[in-house]
């Protein structure tokens, strides 16, 4: 059940329209949301979004210069893990002290630079499982329905956090607030340390993922990464991520992983926040990862080709 905000006091700025952004920009239009879509260059957008049911809907979205932004209290980045910190030093001179950020990517490590960034600023980490890619440019289609879990990681008196939260609540349903929002990110971090880098370096779907050959490689990712996550203090033991991950395959079964697209497209990839991120964590603490480290290495490698 979706809560409608019937004013419109709260301004939303959501940085580009990838396939999230565009889901997002989708559900703001359809709530009756102040909204805009900030961009690098001037352009007029008209967006195609194919919903879950196969709906059509057209949206054209105000839009703002990401230099010259109209007035905005939220602020969403639905955008690559290694866009974040080069997007908010951009527009950091626009961004006053009472405006929220949230952080919605795949992958870790952008956290703690974007505090050191914007300490004043109250900020919010999301990690979201919906399905959706871009067959062209301005057309997004959702391939499934997930779940949305956030957590405030910095907060100030004068937020009005209950508002937020509504919008949030409505934006990606069904959402789970978390007091602590790192096992979250552990679970989701777990999950793409798996399905991307594997389907992208054997140029698969993610279901192929659920035949058996694949199944050690599966395992042994999942104990190093559960060793980390172990050493960290976070509770979670070994089958629950291993059923996690499983879900997730099933889940998406017909679908290529952000990291296989990239590939594909010749784009960067987000390895160095999910595998890299692991490999670091794991050196801090001494422990051995050698199939993280491996993934990292390959994708690099098809990186560079
Ligand atoms: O988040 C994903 C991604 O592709 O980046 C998963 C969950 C693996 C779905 O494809």
């Amino acid at each position: 059940m979706t809560t409608q905000l019937n004013d419109s006091s709260m301004n939303i700025a959501i940085l580009g329209y990838g396939a999230i952004g565009g889901l997002v920009a989708s559900q703001c239009h359809k709530l009756g949301y102040t909204y805009q879509i900030l961009l690098r260059t001037p352009e007029e957008l008209t967006l195609e979004i194919q919903d879950i049911e196969l709906q059509l809907n057209h949206i054209q979205p105000n839009t703002s210069l990401i230099d010259d932004p109209q007035p905005f209290d939220l602020l969403i980045l639905p955008i690559k893990a290694y866009q974040i910190l080069p997007a908010l030093k951009s527009i950091k001179r626009n961004i006053k002290p009472y405006q929220t950020i949230v952080l919605l990517h795949n992958g870790m490590g952008c956290i703690e630079q974007v505090k050191q960034l914007l300490p004043d600023n109250p900020c919010i980490a999301a990690t979201t499982s919906y399905g959706a890619y871009k067959p062209d440019a301005n057309t997004i289609k959702q391939t499934g329905l997930g779940e949305t879990h956030l957590g405030w990681i910095n907060t100030s008196q004068s937020v009005q956090k209950a508002k937020i939260e509504t919008i949030l609540s409505n934006l990606l349903p069904p959402v789970f607030w978390h007091p602590d929002i790192s096992l979250a990110l552990w679970k989701k971090l777990t999950v793409n340390a798996v399905i991307n880098p594997l389907t992208a370096t054997l140029n698969i779907k993610n279901g192929e993922l659920a035949k058996p050959n694949y199944a050690n490689q599966i395992k042994d990712i999942i104990t190093e990464t559960h060793a980390v996550i172990q050493s960290l203090e976070y509770s979670i033991s070994f089958d629950e991520l291993s059923s996690l991950v499983k879900n997730v395959i099933d889940k998406t079964a017909d679908n290529y992983s952000s990291m296989h697209q990239d590939i594909h497209h010749k784009r960067r990839t987000e390895i160095e926040f999910i595998n890299g991120y692991i490999v670091n964590k794991a050196n801090e603490l001494g422990l051995q990862v050698p199939q993280n480290e491996k993934l990292l290495k390959q994708v690099q490698q098809l990186e560079m080709r």
